[in-house]
């Protein structure tokens, strides 16, 4: 963590404590500089870490295999870990090839709001929407699909792009009694940022691990991602501030 990320870090740590006064023993550690340790009300959110997303994969995200032994090694901490998987239709409404003209990274507009365009990825049963095969949490309680309807998109692990279509995970975190979500995976600035920004939005604690996550960064995305996580009460963290 730089000395400025650090700083952030610990003063939405700080407010957090203050606003929320039960932000949670996480945070608290995190403000005396010790090291958080998962408590059995976390889990640890593995988003999307799937072929597509990963050099040789459709939509490839700049060194996303990277991060696949430290996510490893940090769903070992935890009690609960639930995986998400991107789970597109054919044709789906999130494909430039499915709109007459366009081109992948291009926008459309479509009934939800304006709605990037992406290469054909992650087509349901495929091999390219298979979980990466180094991915080794045989403990994951759980595998959330998301972005199943062909005419939404998902990135979110919470809620569907029309940002109240619920994915159900909302339901089964607070039916198990899981308050705090900690979240690694693909991609920082698009399906990492809009789940963590929606745990908040449901009223779980977030905290987003840096250098377990990696960025598509599309004309800027990673930065504005960050100021509207960091904006929505998102904690921003490295691996070495998890004792895992
Ligand atoms: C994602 C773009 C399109 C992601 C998924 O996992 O971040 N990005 N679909
Ligand atoms: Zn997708």
């Amino acid at each position: 963590m730089t000395a400025s990320n650090r700083r952030e870090f610990l003063r939405g740590a700080v407010t957090s404590v203050i606003i929320a006064g039960a932000a949670g023993s996480a945070a608290t550690a995190a403000a005396q500089g010790t090291k958080i340790k998962p408590a059995a009300t976390d889990v640890f959110l593995v988003i999307d870490v799937q072929n597509c997303f990963v050099p040789g994969g459709t939509l490839p995200v700049k060194e996303g295999d990277r991060i696949v032994p430290l996510i490893n090694r940090i769903a070992k901490g935890f009690a609960h870990v639930v995986l998400t998987q991107d789970w597109h239709t054919p044709g789906h409404a999130s494909f430039a090839s499915t709109y007459p003209g366009k081109k992948p990274f291009e926008t459309t507009s479509l009934p939800y709001g304006t709605q990037v365009l992406w290469p054909d990825h992650c087509v349901q049963g495929t091999l390219d929407a298979d979980l990466h095969k180094d991915l080794k949490i045989p403990h994951a309680e759980l595998v959330i699909r998301k972005g199943y309807r062909k005419h939404m998109d998902s990135y979110s692990a919470f809620y569907e792009a029309d940002g109240k279509t619920p994915t159900g995970l909302v339901g089964y975190l607070r039916d198990r009694g899981l308050t705090q979500a900690f979240l690694a995976g693909l991609a920082t600035d698009f399906c990492v940022a809009w789940s963590a920004m929606d745990a908040r939005k449901a009223g779980f604690a977030a905290y987003v691990v840096e250098d377990a996550c990696r960025g598509i960064d599309a004309d800027g995305s990673l930065a504005k991602a960050w100021k509207d996580m960091l904006g929505a009460g998102v904690k921003r963290i490295q691996s070495s501030d998890l004792d895992v």
